[in-house]
């Protein structure tokens, strides 16, 4: 419990701190059952804000600490000398410098909320991102106090032989009773939610890198010995990276050591603090057996991340917390194009936009929606979500649209000049790309202000006597909590116009056949001259903006555009558009319960589409992916789970049926034995082969299913197995005893990689077939579920709340199932508490049976007494 009357803090009342902290000596004295945190602290007066006789009182942030000793400038202050309430201490202060010596006591054993300092498999390590810093020391633990820090951390040598954290290490020794230390010294300076410290039983694997001008560096990555051999990819990826920073953005690295750590119990993927960076065991480790294509291509990004983060995040960091967004959407978009780099552009913009599109989306048009820069919150855990992210990231996106790499490439060199050591706001951002580039942003700004998703609305006219082409672009935003009417926002819009043989046309004079946009007005009407017939348009190309287009295409235009358009996210897209269309007109007549044929063009597009020779085969393994459940639900207007599940199957199997003999053949090319390799093309071929093995098991019949047993268990990496994994698990009706055995035989093979345990839950509780309530209830029995790891909990109940089929079935029994979990979890972690919570929340766009059950579960949260700020911000304004 953080507060007892949680209260909302307002980016409007944003003050400047009191005192900055100068520097920040630490001592960590780790014991087994408790730690002792020694905190000395030069303090200065800001005379910025104060220039009043008195000096104010000093208030530090504090939570769950018992305070030991207190002194200033070498006096203790007795307890009538300050005042100790829940979440701070507030102290008289009598010279504008002066120093403070602070002793408090911490228990990092019985931390279960994964903030501040706690123990993960016998590790001690940190979170402090975004207010843990408080659970360690008092502290102004906001992130404009940047400090200077010196890290000493004594343990037990035997049982903690290696002891990190951030910066260069600078002194070590031994001490009495077995006792070591190791001193760390970070130059720069920083806020305290970038602090770090591990210490633990720990081997590592080293490698170097050489810098632009010629520094060297040491890089490491340490894990418990047992996982020493999955590290390989993840020191790859860290060296690609830190080229990629110097070459495309002249960043290079500015400490002698760069570390990484993997731990199992983590909240969230990873964290960037200066030098050492923490992260979830799940997206570090990988090997050909153990990982996935995607987790192996998840690691490259998130390693590449949360390096990046060094210089966007760590060398200019935010201001408050209300600029999150500064940081993580340009760090998102930095990463994407990393990864666009490494890998293959197209479909890369085609896998964020389809997750902006199904969950962005879904938030923008929820209880919980803000702005990509928040006006308030209650709980800032709260806010590291989807929109400051990955929307943010769309909107760093559309700046570099809107002025072309070379302008956006100066904007941010002058950002990082301008900045470099402070604590910067988004404003400071759009201010270095408008003063960089002359490119006036001044109406841009309202993607930093406003929530919601645009809708842009396409109409257009021919005239035939003059060839002219007239293109009307309407744009609006529906209303969203505190923001009932919105201003236009300024929207580069990417087009190009098809003619009757699917050309190009030239839009211009000077013969550009693709150009972007720039809309602003609320309505605005394009002229485009010489057409010989009516063209079809080629919208938002490259989801050059996060908006929804509508535009009356017709089934023939968009077969027409998955054959001939140029950009691959639209020939995606239409593919999507006509899938979207075929499973809608079967869940509108779901209820009459009629036999209904499937949509006769999509199969005749689809045939035309696995048969293509020419599409490059990681784009065809997209478009052949209809649309997800979750991304029909998102689309629709009122929600009915059960109808999308049974129409969307019945779709992938008239699929199946209609191009059994093309898919098999296209799965038969594809299946060779080759040695695993993360490569781009090697994962595409793996990638199309699963696709097509999910089709013809869409067939249901008893060679398909020999088919997936034959892969299972002849699979030489885990994509292959878990591909087919899954595929057999979907078919349980048909032969139970195979889906019983090769879980088994997968639990005996893993049993003991807790990563790859995750993924035995998983599949299990996503299940169409086999994710029952029951089934799920048993599970989080099983031995080897950890109810204290977060990986565990998402793997189960995540798997579950996503499991249309299943989670949405009659009774509520799902949501009660929830509702429970998320009680029991508040008081263990309250973080993973309120995100497994998320999908209670769009309970207003289900059907009425639906969403009443699911109100009612809330409710039942709501009632309960002291809930975490987390849940209870969630559950307040949801209902
Ligand atoms: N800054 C990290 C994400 C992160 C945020 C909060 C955390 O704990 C509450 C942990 C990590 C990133 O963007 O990778
Ligand atoms: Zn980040």
């Amino acid at each position: 419990m953080k507060d007892a009357q949680p209260s909302t803090i307002y980016l409007k009342d944003y003050q400047a701190p009191d005192y900055w902290i100068d520097t920040t000596h630490l001592t960590f004295d780790l014991h087994e059952d408790h730690t002792l945190v020694t905190a000395v602290l030069q303090m200065r007066l800001n005379e910025a804000v104060n220039c009043g006789e008195a000096l104010p009182a000093l208030t530090l942030h504090g939570e769950d600490l018992d305070l030991v000793s207190l002194h200033r400038d070498g006096e203790e202050l007795e307890n009538d000398r300050y005042q100790l309430v829940k979440g701070s201490l507030t102290l008289p202060v009598e010279q504008p410098r002066f120093q403070l010596q602070i002793v408090t006591r911490i228990r990092p054993q019985e931390n279960t909320s994964l903030e501040g300092l706690y123990k993960s498999n016998g590790m001690f390590c940190t979170q402090c991102e975004a207010e843990g810093f408080r659970k360690i020391t008092y502290y102004l633990d906001r992130p404009d106090v940047m400090s200077v820090f010196t890290t000493k951390v004594i343990a037990s040598q035997a049982r903690y032989p290696v002891l990190l954290a951030n910066g260069n290490a600078i002194d070590r020794g031994e001490l009495d009773n077995d006792r070591h230390y190791v001193t760390w010294e970070d130059p720069f300076k920083k806020p305290s939610y970038l602090f770090a410290l591990v210490a633990g039983d720990l081997e590592y694997v080293e490698d170097h890198f050489t810098t632009m001008n010629g520094r060297e560096v040491t890089l490491r990555l340490f894990t418990e010995s047992h996982n020493i051999h999955k590290c390989d990819h993840a020191m790859i990826s860290l060296k690609k990276s830190m080229k990629w920073d110097e070459d495309v953005y002249g960043r290079e690295y500015d400490l002698d050591i760069f570390m990484i750590v993997a731990v199992d119990h983590f909240n969230m993927g990873a964290m960037e603090n200066k030098g050492l960076n923490i992260f979830n065991s799940s997206c570090v480790l990988a090997s050909p057996e153990t990982a996935t294509d995607a987790t192996y291509q998840k690691i490259e990004a998130i390693v590449a991340h949360e390096y990046f983060h060094n210089w966007s995040g760590n060398r200019v960091t935010c201001r408050d917390w209300f600029q999150l967004s500064l940081k993580e959407g340009f760090t998102v978009f930095r990463d994407a194009e990393f990864s666009a780099d490494m890998n293959s552009r197209g479909v890369k913009r085609i896998q964020d936009a389809s997750v902006l599109r199904t969950a962005q989306f879904a938030e923008d048009a929820g209880p919980m929606a803000h702005p990509i820069r928040p006006e308030s919150f209650i709980e800032i855990s709260n806010f590291y979500t989807l929109t400051v992210y990955e929307k943010g990231c769309e909107v760093v996106r559309m700046i570099h649209t809107l002025l072309g790499a070379d302008k956006f490439r100066k904007g941010t060199d002058l950002y990082f000049d301008r900045h470099d050591g402070e604590a910067a706001t988004c404003e400071d951002f759009v201010k270095a790309m408008e003063d960089a580039s002359g490119v006036d942003l001044t109406q841009f700004r309202n993607w930093y202000s406003q929530s919601g998703t645009p809708v842009v609305t396409v109409t257009d006219r021919y005239e035939a006597e003059t060839g002219d082409y007239h293109l009307t672009i309407a744009q609006s935003c529906p209303a969203t909590p505190g923001q009932e009417h919105k201003k236009p926002f300024h929207i580069p819009l990417g087009l190009a116009l098809l003619d009757e043989q699917g050309q190009l046309l030239p839009l211009n004079a000077e013969g550009d056949k693709e150009q972007v946009l720039s809309i602003k007005q609320s309505e605005e009407t394009f002229v485009f001259k010489g057409c010989k017939s009516k063209p079809l348009p080629s919208l938002l190309r490259n989801f050059s903006a996060p908006v929804r287009v509508r535009y009356d295409y017709s089934k023939d235009d968009l077969v027409f555009l998955m054959k001939h358009d140029t950009d691959s996210f639209n020939r995606w897209d239409a593919c999507q558009r006509l899938g979207v269309m075929a499973i809608e007109q079967l869940v509108e007549r779901f209820d009459e319960q009629a036999e209904q044929a499937v949509d006769s063009q999509l199969l005749d597009a689809f045939g035309v589409l696995i048969a293509d020779p020419k599409l490059e085969h990681a784009v065809k393994a997209e478009m052949l992916c209809l649309p997800t459940e979750a991304s029909l639900a998102e689309q629709a207007e009122v929600i009915k789970p059960l109808a999308i599940v049974a129409a969307r199957k019945k779709v992938k199997q008239a699929i199946a049926e209609t191009h059994s003999a093309a898919l098999l053949a296209l799965y038969n090319q594809l299946s060779h034995e080759r040695d695993y390799c993360p490569e781009a093309a090697d994962i595409a071929e793996r990638t199309l082969k699963n696709v097509c093995l999910g089709y013809l098991a869409a067939l249901d019949d008893a060679e398909s299913l020999q088919r997936m047993a034959a892969q299972y268990n002849g699979a030489s990496n885990m994509t292959d197995r878990r591909a087919a994994l899954g595929c057999i698990v979907d078919a349980r009706h048909r032969d139970e005893h195979l889906v019983e055995q090769v879980l088994t035989d997968f639990y005996d093979r893993y049993k003991d990689d807790a990563n790859v345990m995750d993924g035995w839950f998983a599949v299990q509780s996503g299940s169409a077939e086999l994710g029952t309530v029951e089934k799920v209830q048993a599970l989080m029995q099983h031995d080897s579920f950890d109810p204290t790891s977060p990986n565990k909990l998402r793997s189960l109940i995540g798997g579950f709340t996503g499991n249309m089929a299943r989670f949405h079935t009659t009774g509520g029994a799902g949501y009660e199932f929830l509702a429970d979990r998320v009680i029991e979890l508040d008081k263990q972690n309250p973080q993973v508490a309120s995100r497994v919570m998320m999908p209670l929340t769009r309970w207003k766009k289900f059907e009425p049976v639906a969403s009443g059950l699911m109100k009612k579960a809330l409710q039942r949260i709501k009632a309960v007494h002291d809930l975490s700020t987390d849940v209870y911000e969630v559950v307040n304004k949801s209902l």
